[in-house]
């Protein structure tokens, strides 16, 4: 942060800067630098050791991407759990859908409880939701300790610098395969593939040899900049990433979701990757 501006510095040589309008909250929590500011042109900004992790603005391009995807591509999830997502923007995707059970398991409980103060356009009453539980605890030790399935498990995590890096580990994804149901999918975030491909082919490279079905996907958010964001897809079965479009067009007409990046058509395309990032899957 210099002045008046936000200036993220996740890598060296690529630098953002955000205006900062008003400073409404930071603190160091026991995990990590939190900062909640307005800007402009976003709204209010979620930046977590320096980097921006949501804002009201684009978070949609994010977590409908996220979530609507591996759950209108199983086409019967019930049971979800998310890992991270502490600004419950995932979680309020998620429970736009016929679900059962949400479990929600976030590291740090100062990101929900100053998201549902601050951000409630991007959490809404998520966290009120009978259906879902948020439990504060490590991410990867809870994957490895459950004994629940799910049919679909989102990783809403950091980078992986600091607390997240057990995230990106193959265990975890090994830990997490044994927790999916038939059918199950789970997807990652793994980074903006321009500035981080390691992130990308290491997730695909990763999960390639635990799952029937392991892909990239791609979203776009303005904020994190630098160009496409790719998704890690891994699957006990090829079926949902095939799922033809008139199908997904129609369970997404069934769920009755208002969407603003997530349509049936990019869900389909978003599969379909540049060669630079085709390339890093060998
Ligand atoms: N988690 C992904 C943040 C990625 C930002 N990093 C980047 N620009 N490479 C966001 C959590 C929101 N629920």
């Amino acid at each position: 942060m210099s002045g008046e501006w936000f200036t993220e510095t996740l890598y060296t040589d690529y630098r953002q800067s955000l205006r900062i309008s008003k400073v409404l909250h930071r603190e160091r929590t026991v995990y990590q630098d939190l900062m909640i500011f307005e800007n402009p042109c976003f709204g209010r900004v979620l930046a977590l050791d320096g980097i921006v992790q949501t804002t009201e603005g684009d978070e949609f391009a994010y977590h409908e991407m996220l979530v609507h995807v591996p759950i209108l591509a199983h086409g019967n999830a019930k049971r979800v759990a998310i890992i991270g997502g502490g600004d419950g923007g995932a979680l309020e995707e998620v429970l736009k859908h016929d679900v059962e059970r949400v479990a929600m398991v976030e590291l740090d409980p100062a990101v929900v409880e100053l998201s549902r103060r601050y951000l409630p356009s991007i959490c809404g009453d998520a966290f009120d939701d009978p259906r879902a539980e948020v439990i504060f605890a490590d991410g990867a030790a809870f994957m490895r300790e459950a004994d629940e399935t799910f049919d679909v498990i989102v990783v809403d995590s950091t980078d992986p610098v600091g607390p997240s890096v057990a995230l990106f580990e193959q265990e975890f994804y090994a830990d997490c395969r044994a927790r999916l149901g038939e059918a199950g999918v789970l997807v990652t975030q793994s980074g903006v593939t321009f500035m981080q491909e390691d992130e990308a082919r290491d997730t695909y490279r990763r999960m390639k040899p635990l799952f029937a079905d392991a892909w990239l996907y791609l979203t776009q958010v303005p904020t994190y900049g630098a160009g496409f964001m790719t998704l890690g897809w891994g699957s006990l079965s090829a079926a949902p990433r095939k799922t033809p479009l008139a199908e997904i067009e129609r369970r997404f007409r069934a769920a009755a979701i208002e969407t603003r990046y997530y349509t049936p058509e990019i869900h389909v395309a978003a599969f379909g990757l540049p060669g630079y990032i085709r390339a890093l899957m060998g």
